[in-house]
């Protein structure tokens, strides 16, 4: 069977790898250069420098396509448009690489209307490139893979969760019975790259995701390698979850999703920023 997209993964893969290659040799050699939304929200020349070599591969193989990037200045379309749209996070989990904690990665997605439809998420420092095409099942490094069926309910899981990098959308976190999770759960992780969390989750090595007020470009690739790896995605009501300006997110194996929801027990209260 041929899918849809093969030109676009081959690009987004190349990029992807190409941008890694500058992570890993500047992880010990680079400088905050600012922040963005609050003081703990990094910005180094690494994240512009790679989200560069993406959108230039990207815009010059497909000039019609739209691209959001994290580091883009100025406006941009965050709300999905009919067009085809790439999702570019070129340094997922800068504060661990801002430390030297080498979990970290590129994700790069595309999506038609809000929904994601290909994603590719590579980690430079194990060499892993994790691939998807709706419909096309997920990949590691070329070999097909599944979410872990295996664990069937919330108290054999092992969970993972973040914490708002923009302190104005930390009381969101709390929104969420936070102790029930940990209480329901065998134990609940925190490893600072919401798209490497995602793709674990995906190829098994984790159970479920959550995390509340991340951005589409966090999230885009990972989504489609969890569903296409068999798992389940969603808001945290339970809905179908769409590419927006905010994403309030859960993934997971499929086989816990109702009792992790559950256990989360979201109240939406707003937010302050
Ligand atoms: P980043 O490293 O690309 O900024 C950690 O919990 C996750 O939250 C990471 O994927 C991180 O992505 C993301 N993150 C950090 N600051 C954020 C912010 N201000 N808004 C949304 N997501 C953020
Ligand atoms: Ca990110």
């Amino acid at each position: 069977m041929v899918y849809r997209y093969q030109d676009e993964l081959q690009v987004a893969v190349r990029a992807a790898q190409e941008a890694g290659h500058l992570i890993k040799d500047k992880i010990s050699c680079h400088t905050v250069t600012e922040s963005k939304s609050c003081v703990s929200d990094l910005v180094t020349e690494v994240d512009r420098q790679a989200e560069e070599i993406i959108l230039q591969a990207i815009s010059s193989h497909f000039p019609a396509h739209s691209i959001v990037g994290e580091e883009q200045q100025g406006d941009r379309p965050l709300v999905p448009a009919d067009i085809l749209t790439w999702y570019v996070d070129p340094l997922d989990g800068t504060t661990n690489f801002v430390f030297g904690l080498q979990f970290c990665c590129v994700s790069i997605a595309l999506a038609h209307q809000g929904v994601p439809v290909l994603g590719v998420i590579h980690d430079p420092f194990r060499q892993e490139t994790y691939t998807a095409v709706r419909g096309g099942g997920a990949k590691l490094n070329g070999r097909p893979f599944t979410v872990d069926k295996s664990v069937s309910c919330m108290e054999h899981s092992l969970l993972v969760t973040g914490y708002p990098g923009n302190i104005k959308k930390r009381p969101r976190l709390y929104q969420v019975n936070l102790k029930r999770v940990i209480d329901s759960c065998s134990n609940l992780r925190a490893l600072g790259s919401a798209a490497l969390e995602l793709a674990y989750v995906a190829c098994g090595r984790l159970t479920g995701f959550w995390e509340v007020s991340l951005r589409p470009w966090d999230v885009a690739a990972g989504m489609v390698l969890v569903e296409e790896a068999g798992g389940q995605v969603s808001n945290l009501a339970g809905q179908s979850l769409y590419l927006d300006e905010y994403v309030d997110i859960v993934a997971s194996n499929g086989l816990i999703h109702q009792e992790f929801l559950d256990c989360l027990a979201w109240k939406d209260e707003g937010d302050e920023g």
